[in-house]
């Protein structure tokens, strides 16, 4: 069973101070969202008020038998550990809420680079093999995959964005499903100051390129996990044969390393992972400024 101890009115109090201790409106009207984009942004948050609304969050004071189940003793007891065992304990009670917070807590714990690159595709990975032994179900599964596609999609809104940012469109194409791996390149290019408009899975070639065009998109970024078959590759080589002039195109996931042969006659970027996709945008961001300058 799941106890939840909520640490009494600090919370309260500096959500009541809110407007006194913050020195502009929040952008989303979420104290959290607002911490994280100090957090992400600025240097200068001030401790007392982190710690504080930390403390007040609720906190799983109770851990379930099954989530605790792989991983092993010599693990429990570290602070990322704590934090698997509570969202995978909350995936499993059902309970969205206590997931939510669970992950928010851990991306300003972890920090957003490292909540995207390890925790959260760990997490994943632990629902993903919880389902295929049978002791998640898909109701576990969509669930948690709803609530991470709301804590990424804050963490996108949660970045400043300049005006002139370069655009990059992301999507899955036509029969992906899969779009987690999407959502985090999209956190991950947010990070890099570029403004993302990010369309969702199982999207047709044609609707990409129109998007794109409507977006002036500098580039694409598609994800593909699982569809690495024939019509994918026809799909992909149709992107990239009608985007517009000088958009760069880029695919990255499991399957798109699986398909890197099929196409390597065309301009598609095979990219290998987070971190290439970061480097890349930032030369691009970098050789846009210098543009501008001159
Ligand atoms: C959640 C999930 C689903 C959900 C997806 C929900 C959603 N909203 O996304 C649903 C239920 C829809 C689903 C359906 C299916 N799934 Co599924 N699913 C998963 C699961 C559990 C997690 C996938 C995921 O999101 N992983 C987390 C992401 C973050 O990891 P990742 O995709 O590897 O991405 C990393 C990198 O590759 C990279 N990356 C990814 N995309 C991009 C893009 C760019 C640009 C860049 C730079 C990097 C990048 O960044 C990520 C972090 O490092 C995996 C199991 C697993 N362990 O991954 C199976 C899994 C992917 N599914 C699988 C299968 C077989 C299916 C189904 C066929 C099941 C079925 N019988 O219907 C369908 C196929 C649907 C379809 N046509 O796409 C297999 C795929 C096997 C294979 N050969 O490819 C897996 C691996 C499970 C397994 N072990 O068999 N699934």
């Amino acid at each position: 069973m799941f106890v939840y101890r909520q640490k009494p009115s600090a919370a309260k109090l500096i959500i009541s101070l809110q407007p006194f201790l913050l020195p502009r409106p929040l952008k989303i009207g979420n104290l959290f969202q607002y911490l994280l984009a100090r957090f992400t942004n600025m240097k200068n948050l001030p401790g007392v008020v982190v710690v504080a609304f930390l403390l007040s969050i609720p906190v799983v004071s109770q851990r379930s038998d099954a989530a605790l189940r792989g991983v092993t003793e010599k693990d429990k007891g570290s602070r990322s550990v704590d934090g698997r065992l509570q969202t995978l304990s909350a995936a499993e009670h059902l309970d969205p809420a206590a997931l939510e917070g669970a992950l928010k807590r851990g991306a300003l714990v972890a920090g957003t680079a490292m909540f995207i690159d390890e925790a959260l595709p760990r997490f994943l990975r632990d629902v993903g093999e919880r389902w295929h032994r049978g002791s998640f179900t898909p109701a576990h599964e969509h669930l948690a995959s709803d609530t991470v596609r709301r804590v990424l999609g804050w963490l996108v809104e949660a970045y400043d964005v300049a005006r002139d940012a370069p655009v990059l469109l992301v999507a899955t194409p036509s029969t992906e499903m899969h779009e987690l791996g999407a959502m985090l390149a999209a956190a991950a290019a947010a990070g890099e100051g570029w403004r993302v408009v990010y369309l969702g899975p199982n999207l047709p070639a044609a609707d990409i390129v129109g998007a794109a065009s409507q977006v002036g998109a500098a580039a694409i970024a598609l994800s593909v996990v699982f569809a690495d078959g024939e019509s994918t590759v026809r799909e992909l080589r149709t992107i990239v044969a009608t985007l517009p002039p000088g958009t760069v195109m880029m695919i990255g996931g499991p399957a798109a390393i699986r398909l890197e042969r099929l196409i390597a006659d065309t301009d598609i970027r095979v990219v290998r992972d987070l971190d290439s996709l970061r480097a890349f945008l930032r030369d691009r961001r970098a050789q846009q400024a210098d543009v501008a300058a001159d």
